[in-house]
């Protein structure tokens, strides 16, 4: 019994050990699974990390990442009903979100791919509650730094957010 125990922990400590080495080059993986490659791609951008760090220390806080969530649920959610429907989701033309994003960020996310992601109690519509609750998940994907956790440098922004660098 003693053996069959500490055998089960030798294969444990070898998943994670295995785990640990595996998980920064599949980062990225990770982060295409969890969203699309294309709102993978559209967050991999210099001009939207700029455009995040509202307060231009070259890191993307929560706060920050969040609050410019925040912005765009308003651009998406245009009768503030709390709630935007699949197809409201995915209606053509950035609006109010190019201001503040970018193209290809509004691009990346608007697409059916990304409501079935979002929408997590699979009532066909996006929630306000299910759209910061996915978003707060993707931040927590990519803080992956050991010295500055919390906050999103480039080297998170960038190499996490996107499809493998290869
Ligand atoms: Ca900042
Ligand atoms: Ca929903």
């Amino acid at each position: 019994m003693i053996t069959s125990r500490s055998t089960r922990r030798a294969a444990l400590w070898a998943a994670c050990a295995f785990a640990l080495s595996f998980s920064a080059a599949s980062m990225a993986d990770d982060m295409v699974n969890f969203s699309t490659a294309g709102y993978a791609s559209g967050i991999r951008s210099m001009p939207l990390m700029h455009k995040i760090d509202t307060n231009g220390d070259g890191m993307v806080s929560k706060d920050e990442w969040l609050a410019f969530h925040e912005k765009v649920w308003a651009a998406l959610d245009k009768d503030k009903k709390g709630t935007v429907s699949a197809k409201e989701f995915v209606a053509p033309g950035g609006g109010a979100m190019d201001s503040f994003a970018t193209g290809g960020f509004s691009r990346g996310l608007k697409t059916m791919a990304m409501v079935h992601k979002i929408d997590t109690d699979n009532d066909g519509s996006v929630s306000h509650e299910e759209y910061i609750a996915y978003q707060s998940k993707l931040f927590d994907m990519m803080d992956n730094s050991p010295t500055h956790k919390g906050m999103l440098g480039k080297e998170q922004m960038i190499a996490t957010g996107g499809a493998s660098a290869n």
